[in-house]
């Protein structure tokens, strides 16, 4: 009973896995495609937004801090700075027309968003251009109006009339038909926080002490001998390269040229000069953090790691008003290109010592928990790591294309492991 969904060019609930992969309907010309936004209920009016305005951007940050994501129990609810949406919103080749805002017409006041930004996928064999979706919103006061299913007729629309036929977008909650699901894990950093605030809890056969020992981490980077350091915009075409040949393990993965690479790893607010230590100096605002390993003799770029901050509002408790999170991003290291036999075990190992050190210094930065899903490589790590398993789920979806699941990498529960998913959403 999915009145809406069941209209769009998506695999319905029930369906037989295709045995070949591509569109569902094909792509208009320029001049099929309709010229008229979609009629939103009276009272309202469609508002392109542009994130270049500080007044627009404040007023989208302020949407979603009180109306987006929350938990189950409504104990946490995402925080996106203005500066993340800055950087979400505008990767090299975004459209304003994509970023799409319904005020109310009488005092203009902002009460739904959507947004769409281009990417190039590769799903299996075909790669093709896609919209990413993302920061679907509708104001608490709107809701269960049918307001969603006209922002999403008109995100599509705007972004045939650019030519993009086929979408990715994620979403908690269980649509017409996930590619890929994946759970979350969570690495409590600041453990008496994170207690505190209800996120996680003492086990009753523990005790607190206990607990805290169990998660402690060392002060300093155990690869700082072998070249790790903050990357560095000369280090784009090498960390391009290495992306580009690791990716090739994951059924889905984002073709990211090199203006992708330099925007979204090393671009987005607080970006600040890199010293020798600067690894242990937490910087406000700063959106994106990525790390690689320079050999010291070869200088080849071997490996590296990054993860994003994304906080979340406490919405009760006395003690804290902000959930400060990290999100692992990408990764990736030249283990991965041994032949089978001579990485057997090794890829594991280095993951566990990039990752090992991604948590010391998300942990110096002052987070309180680096959270993960199980996609990519994560499961070789996330158990030895004292990752552990959240409550929260997140669906993959594709608009308009057609493939058969992707494995899901999560023997964790009980599927097999498979290189499916390698894309992070934001
Ligand atoms: S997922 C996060 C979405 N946002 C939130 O959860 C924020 C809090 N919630 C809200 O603001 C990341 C509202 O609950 C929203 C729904 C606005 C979510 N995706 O207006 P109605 C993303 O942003 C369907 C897709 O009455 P509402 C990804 C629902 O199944 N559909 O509900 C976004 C029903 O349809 P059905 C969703 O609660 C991807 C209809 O909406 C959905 O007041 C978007 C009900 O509408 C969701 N997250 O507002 C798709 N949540 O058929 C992009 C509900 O079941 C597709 N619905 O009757 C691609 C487009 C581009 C193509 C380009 C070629
Ligand atoms: C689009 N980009 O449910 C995203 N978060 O597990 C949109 N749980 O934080 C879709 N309620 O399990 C987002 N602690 C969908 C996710 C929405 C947010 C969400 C979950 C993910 C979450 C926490 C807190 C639960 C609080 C009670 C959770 C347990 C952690 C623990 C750590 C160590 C050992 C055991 C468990």
């Amino acid at each position: 009973d999915h009145k809406f969904w069941t209209t769009q060019p998506v695999p319905q609930l029930g369906e037989e896995p295709p045995t070949s992969d591509g569109y569902i309907e094909p792509s208009k010309p320029p001049e099929e495609v309709r010229q008229e936004p979609y009629p939103l209920p009276k009272d309202f009016e469609w508002s392109t937004i542009d994130v270049d305005d500080p007044v627009q951007l404040r007023e989208v940050y302020e949407l979603l801090s009180a109306n987006y994501v929350e938990d189950d129990d409504a104990t946490f609810r995402f925080l996106y700075s203005a500066e993340f949406l800055q950087w979400a919103l505008k990767p090299p080749g975004y459209h304003k027309e994509w970023h799409i805002g319904v005020r109310v017409a009488s005092n203009k006041k902002l009460v739904a968003f959507i947004s769409g930004v281009p990417l190039t996928v590769r799903v299996r064999e075909n790669t093709f251009k896609a919209s990413e979706v993302n920061f679907l919103c509708a104001h608490k006061k709107l809701r269960s109006k049918r307001l969603a299913p006209v922002l999403i007729k008109e995100i599509t629309r705007q972004c045939n009339l650019k030519g993009v036929f086929q979408a990715l977008y994620t979403a908690g909650v269980l649509l017409p038909t996930p590619i890929s699901t994946c759970r979350y894990y969570h690495r409590c950093l600041n453990i008496k926080k994170l207690v505190d605030i209800g996120f996680t809890i003492v086990p009753p056969t523990m005790t607190m002490a206990r607990l805290i020992r169990l998660n402690k981490l060392p002060d300093i980077p155990r690869l700082l001998s072998q070249g790790l350091r903050e990357m560095e915009e000369r280090d784009i075409p090498k960390v391009m390269d290495l992306y580009a040949t690791y990716t090739r393990r994951y059924d889905m993965a984002h073709a990211m040229s090199r203006e992708e690479i330099k925007h979204y790893f090393t671009s987005g607010g607080g970006q600040g000069p890199r010293t020798e230590d600067s690894w242990k100096i937490p910087r406000e605002g700063q959106v994106v953090w990525t790390y690689v390993i320079e050999n010291p003799t070869t200088h080849k770029i071997t490996d590296f790691f990054s993860f994003y901050s994304l906080p979340s509002t406490v919405m009760n408790s006395s003690q804290h008003d902000l959930l400060k999170a990290a999100y692992l991003y990408y990764y990736a290291t030249d283990v991965a290109f041994l032949d089978r036999s001579e990485n057997d075990g090794r890829l594991k190992r280095r993951l566990e010592e990039l990752i090992g050190d991604c948590l010391i210094v998300a942990n110096q930065a002052g987070f309180d928990v680096l959270n993960a899903l199980s996609m990519m490589d994560n499961v070789q790590f996330l158990t030895d790591h004292r990752f552990g398993k959240g409550n929260g789920m997140l669906n993959f979806y594709l608009y308009n294309w057609r493939t058969a699941p992707l494995a899901g990498a999560n023997p964790i529960d009980g599927v097999p492991a498979g290189m499916g998913v390698g894309i992070v959403m934001l």
